[in-house]
């Protein structure tokens, strides 16, 4: 008989291949060791450390997926995935710097990008020397990207952009500007742009003051007449698929990542459960306190489990966006859950800083809206299950 672990119940790190095993665990030692005990203070203070990506860069975190020949580890997704977990069991933003740049800087240069935007970009970018941003969502369209206004016109040699994006994580502090915009010369198609950090007419300023997601910074990308080359466009995509593509892979980590923080909030609330005594006894020792960790724990696995399954289907080739939409949707709605739970099981300490459980749960309502919202995801699935676009 097997013995049963309340921390592993579905035996998931027997699943894992020895090399996702030992990234996972490269991922976790880092994140408890650098980024734990800094992020109290970030996120009060609202500070975000660029210092980060250097220090995941030198550890093969950024774009772990891309080939070695340009500066990734070739890994699989599903070590990807479990990057994700560890370091978002600290914290959401922190998940966010990373997957920005792994999934929607890093991915679509390969993917789409030329030779020479690849050899330029993805070494810089996967050592973390430059910090890439990706510019979809405009103040008018959020949901509904086909809605941008965000132009790029035909000039001799180049294109010209003009257009707003806005909250766009990394952007303020960001080298590298992944910019889809509807492309006049293209008959109006949606195309990706690389633009750099001082083109005439950028900039990025901050959008200051969130409640969530504070130790990750967030702006807006304001193109003003930017004059592009030629080079500058990734030429291999065409169409909403380019951002969505991108969208698929950064959604995915994000199935994984939620777990992380909802982790951190169910191992919290069972300690808190275990060191705290009302009416003679442990918080744990009632029935309601048990339940709640149990329901925490299914949820937990249960979402692990399936995450596994479409990394799994993703490094196989064998992935539909909508299984994506499954688990996002899922796993960061049931984090939701746990976090809320979690702070409510820590009594008045659950509102402290200094027990983090009220910072996952704040930063957890960025997750459920950005990459898709927990509504948008159900849409999808709607249109798959009946044929029936209800957006
Ligand atoms: P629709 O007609 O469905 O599709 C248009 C074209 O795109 C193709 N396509 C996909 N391709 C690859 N993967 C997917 N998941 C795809 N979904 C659609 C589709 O085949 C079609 O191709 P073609 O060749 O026929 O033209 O498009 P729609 O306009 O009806 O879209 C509807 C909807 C709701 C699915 C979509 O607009 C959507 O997903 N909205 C949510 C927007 C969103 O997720 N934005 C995220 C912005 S980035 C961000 O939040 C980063 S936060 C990161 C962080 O800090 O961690
Ligand atoms: P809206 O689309 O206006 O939606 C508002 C509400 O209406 C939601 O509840 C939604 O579910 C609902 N709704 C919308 N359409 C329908 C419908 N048809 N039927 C029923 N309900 C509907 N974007 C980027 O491009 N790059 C980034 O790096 C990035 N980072 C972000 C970081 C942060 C901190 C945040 C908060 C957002 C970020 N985003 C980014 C933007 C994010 O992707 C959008 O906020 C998200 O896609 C939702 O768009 P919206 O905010 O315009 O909301």
């Amino acid at each position: 008989m097997q013995k049963f672990d309340w921390a592993d119940p579905l035996l998931l790190d027997a699943q894992l291949e020895d090399e996702e095993r030992m990234i996972r665990d490269t991922a976790r030692d880092y994140a408890q060791a650098r980024l734990a005990p800094r992020v109290i203070e970030a996120f009060d203070r609202e500070v975000t450390d660029p210092e980060i990506f250097r220090e995941m860069g030198a550890l093969g975190l950024l774009g772990p997926t891309v080939p070695e020949a340009y500066g990734g580890v070739g890994a699989s997704y599903v070590a990807y995935g479990l990057i994700a977990r560890e370091v978002e069991r600290v914290d959401s933003g922190y998940r966010s710097m990373m997957s920005v740049q792994s999934s929607l800087v890093m991915y679509p240069i390969h993917a789409f990008g030329s030779e020479a935007q690849r050899l330029r970009y993805l070494p810089r970018l996967a050592s973390g020397e430059w910090i890439g941003c990706f510019g979809l969502t405009e103040p008018d369209a959020g949901s509904d990207p086909g809605g941008m206004r965000t132009r790029a016109t035909r000039i001799d040699g180049g294109y010209r952009l003009n257009g707003t994006k806005t909250w766009i994580s990394n952007a303020p502090i960001a080298d590298v500007f992944v910019v889809w915009a509807k492309s006049d010369a293209h008959g109006g198609a949606i195309r990706g742009f690389v633009l750099e950090k001082g083109m005439k007419g950028l900039s990025a300023p901050r959008i200051e003051g969130k409640l969530s997601l504070r130790a990750s910074i967030t702006g807006m990308i304001q193109l003003d007449d930017v004059e592009l080359g030629e080079d500058a466009l990734l030429p291999e995509v065409e169409g909403l698929k380019g951002p969505f593509s991108c969208l698929n892979r950064a959604r995915y980590g994000i199935s994984w990542g939620a777990l992380g923080a909802a982790e951190f909030c169910f191992h919290a609330a069972r300690q808190y459960g275990l060191d705290r005594h009302q009416f003679g006894k442990p918080l744990a020792a009632t029935q309601l306190f048990q339940k709640k960790l149990a329901d925490m724990e299914t949820e937990i696995a249960l979402g692990l489990q399936a995450s596994l399954r479409v990394g799994r289907l993703i490094d196989a080739g064998r992935f539909a966006p909508e299984m994506i939409s499954i688990v996002k949707r899922n796993n960061v709605g049931k984090a939701l859950d746990i976090a809320r739970a979690a702070r409510d099981m820590h009594g008045g300490n659950g509102i402290s800083g200094e027990f983090q459980v009220m910072r996952h749960l704040m930063n957890l309502e960025t997750v459920n809206t950005y990459e898709g919202t927990h509504d948008v995801h159900a849409l999808i699935l709607g249109r798959a299950i009946t044929g029936i676009a209800a957006f």
